[in-house]
């Protein structure tokens, strides 16, 4: 199985995080390598990552964490309580659909280059959703009947792969995230085991070791 994605990713970051869990071998293809043109041919969505499965093309992370766990059902990635489960699903989407989908690349470039926002507003967008989505994740945490180290159980999973990376990227956008004590201490649970470590964008072939982080 090829895993097309980029060095800074998110979305493909929670791919390889899962992958990691599992101990699936994958093949990490940079979409730098491709010819031009050939990813979108591939993947008319254009969005990274993309799975290759025997030349099916998978796009969508939620597709293909989905793809990945039902072929490779164990470990699970998802707690075995069906509440729990839902409760987790639940806990992801809102990072996928709500926070992330707002605040990536192409959104930001949208509101600066063509709908003239300037540095000020596209800061304020970004802290009102990156705000509102950690606010409601924190008190999500805050409300388990049953704490537990990673979000929802005694392993990382479905929601944790999800929390990490969004983690990392509100950082790099200059968000603070001292007010979430409860993401912060999942987070230094996460961030030392080998699954988290290795699909950071630092570990990746594609990484630009001279230029470091954008
Ligand atoms: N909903 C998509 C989001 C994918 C997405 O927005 N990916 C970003 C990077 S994290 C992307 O491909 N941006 C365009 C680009 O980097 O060329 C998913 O979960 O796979």
């Amino acid at each position: 199985m090829r895993l097309i994605s980029r060095w800074q990713n998110s979305a493909g970051e929670r791919v390889r995080i899962a992958l990691n869990l599992k101990g699936i071998p994958y093949h990490y293809v940079s979409v730098s390598s491709l010819e031009p043109g050939e990813y979108r041919r591939l993947n008319p969505q254009g969005l990274l990552p993309a799975l290759d499965i025997g030349g099916h093309i998978v796009p969508q992370s939620s597709a293909i964490l989905a793809y990945i766990e039902e072929t490779y059902p164990i470990p699970s990635l998802l707690p075995e309580d069906p509440g729990l489960r839902a409760q987790a699903r639940g806990f992801a989407a809102h990072i996928a659909s709500e926070m992330h989908a707002l605040t990536v690349q192409r959104v930001r470039h949208l509101l600066r280059d063509d709908l003239g926002g300037g540095e000020a507003e596209v800061k304020r967008w970004l802290q009102h959703w990156l705000g509102l989505g950690f606010a409601a994740l924190e008190q999500t945490l805050a409300q388990r009947q049953s704490p537990s180290p990673f979000c929802f159980g005694d392993r990382p999973g479905w929601a944790d792969l999800h929390l990490i990376p969004q983690m990392s990227n509100a950082r790099r956008l200059g968000h603070d995230l001292s007010p979430y004590p409860l993401l912060l201490a999942v987070e230094q649970r996460c961030v030392p085991l080998d699954a988290f470590r290795s699909a950071t964008p630092e570990m990746q072939p594609d990484f630009p070791k001279t230029e470091g982080l954008a």
